[in-house]
């Protein structure tokens, strides 16, 4: 961790190097010559100035990965694939307090969590290259009249569009890649203008590990010019969206000129359940730990927390508890757990949905207001905040805050609680707390989410698929299936007499 504070206070990556973009194997300006700032959300300062890539980037970074799919890369083995992503993981390894603290620096997650993160980042990469040498297609015996053999091939969809947000910058471009180079598949990646910095220095590793030109593109650039580009183009065969659910509509319509394959990860309103019987010492930290990780910044954040109402006030006054407790600050410091929030956008975002909460009539237990003293006022900081008398039709039960903020909402039964768990547009995350196994079976069958963590929350491996129900998307990230949305079947005929 003190690696990673070292590095996040004097960056190697950050040493006036202009900071262009990845086009065919090249570093090269945008074609417009525009550049855009990256900021430190702890501190207001600008780390950076980035090439801002728009259409003109996307055509030509489309067309490289283009050329590059129809070239020597559609010809290379599998196993050369699986060669390439694990020197691709002994690289992102050996750089990892490196990539740890540009995540910290430009977006703001304390060190505690990015510092976490190796065995996901590079355990991803390891998966994915694993992934590559086990694609397959099936034999499969039909009906036929006569002599046929029926089989399928995989195949590579093509060029991927993959555009990222900027909550976990690291982990959101290696699950963009791993199933990329796994697939065999080339890929233009935009990263989020607000953390745009670790996609950057991700691309360079590529380029080290020997990706040929071209695979891999990193065009960085605001949503609605080369985000908008990348989404409509028709060089592009799939979008890989991660992002909220009003963007993920308008890729839907941009995708829809040449009928692009689509996976989308979007938002939640995530219900966290807590029963009477749970052990309540887990619990509390759990249930906290499920919205104030990353400051509430997680699309699986479990932000609606049903408690069962005979232990409601003692369950919710704990959470508020432990919110007080968590040390919130620049992500610098190796004490934080909390940090900022990413930008002066989101704080206004944030702090309009505890005024709305107030206005609704809801009661913050714990924090409430943005933070301003002394070196906070520089940042983007909202404390912990515990919201208690909500109700189910309040704002901010329905609607995506992504702060660190938890609407508790008392509840009598396990049916009832069903219900109204799943009385959300969202189905992403979900968690059950309790030490009833009937009653967790149930609910694991009951809400409608692509997740449900039992006496847990936010468990996450590469090999376990994750995904949205509903509003919160289609298509799933991590395990076999996530590599399946890289492939196209073709089926096989061939008459044998
Ligand atoms: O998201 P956007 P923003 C939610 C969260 C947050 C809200 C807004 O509620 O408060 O979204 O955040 C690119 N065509 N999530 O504005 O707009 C953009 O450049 C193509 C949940 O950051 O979805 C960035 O790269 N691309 C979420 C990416 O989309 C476009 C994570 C995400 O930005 C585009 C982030 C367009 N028209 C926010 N407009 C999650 N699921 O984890 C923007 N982009």
């Amino acid at each position: 961790m003190n690696e990673i504070t070292r590095l996040a206070h004097a960056h190697p990556f950050l040493d006036g190097r202009p900071k262009r973009m990845l086009i065919d194997g090249k570093w090269v300006e945008a074609a417009s010559g525009k550049t855009f700032e990256t900021l430190n959300p702890a501190t207001g300062e600008v780390l950076a100035r980035v090439a801002e890539g728009d259409a003109e980037d996307i055509d030509r970074a489309v067309e490289a990965a283009r050329r590059a799919f129809d070239g020597p890369w559609a010809k290379m083995k599998p196993y050369e694939r699986q060669k390439l992503l694990l020197k691709l993981a002994e690289l992102v390894d050996a750089a990892f307090e490196e990539l740890a603290a540009l995540d910290t620096l430009d977006m703001g997650a304390p060190v505690s969590r990015t510092g976490a993160n190796r065995q996901r980042a590079v355990g991803m990469l390891r998966y994915y290259a694993g992934q590559a040498v086990a694609i397959h297609g099936e034999t499969i015996e039909n009906s036929l009249p006569g002599e046929y053999v029926s089989f399928t091939l995989k195949e590579p969809v093509g060029v991927v569009g993959a555009i990222i947000p900027w909550n976990a910058p690291l982990s959101s471009s290696i699950w963009k890649l791993g199933p990329v180079l796994a697939t065999g598949c080339t890929v233009v990646l935009k990263p989020a203008e607000e953390a745009p910095l670790t996609p950057l220095r991700l691309g360079e590793l590529c380029l080290e590990a020997g990706v040929p030109p071209g695979v891999v593109n990193v065009v960085p650039g605001f949503g609605e010019t080369a985000g908008a580009a990348l989404a409509a183009h028709r060089g592009v065969d799939e979008v890989a969206f991660t992002g909220s659910h009003v963007t993920g509509q308008k890729i839907v319509q941009a995708s829809a000129g040449n009928l692009k394959r689509v996976s989308l990860e979007l938002g939640g309103k995530s219900p966290d359940v807590v029963f009477a019987d749970a052990d309540l010492d887990a619990a509390a930290p759990g249930a906290g730990m499920a919205v104030f990780a990353n400051s509430g910044q997680i699309c699986s954040a479990g932000t609606r927390l049903f408690v069962e109402r005979k232990v409601y006030d003692e369950f919710t006054a704990r959470v508020a508890d432990y919110g007080r407790s968590l040390k919130v600050g620049d992500g610098r410091d190796p004490a934080t757990q909390v940090g900022p929030l990413v930008s002066a956008e989101q704080l206004d975002r944030v702090t309009g949905y505890l005024s709305i909460g107030r206005q609704e009539g809801a009661r913050p237990l714990s924090g409430g207001e943005r933070l301003t003293e002394g070196a906070l006022s520089k940042g983007y900081f909202v404390p912990p905040t515990v919201f208690a008398n909500v109700r189910d039709d309040m704002r901010i039960a329905q609607e995506e805050i992504f702060g660190p903020v938890i609407s508790a909402i008392p509840f009598d039964d396990i049916e009832e609680v069903i219900t109204r768990a799943n009385a959300t547009t969202y189905g992403l995350g979900s968690g059950v707390w309790t030490r009833d196994v009937s009653k967790a079976h149930r609910l694991a069958r009951g809400i409608r989410a692509g997740s449900v963590w039992i006496n847990c929350y936010q468990a996450m491996d590469p090999a376990v698929p994750f995904g949205g129900y509903k509003m919160s998307g289609y298509g799933r990230e991590g395990g076999k299936q996530h590599v399946e949305e890289y492939l196209n079947v073709k089926s096989v005929w061939i008459r044998t007499a």
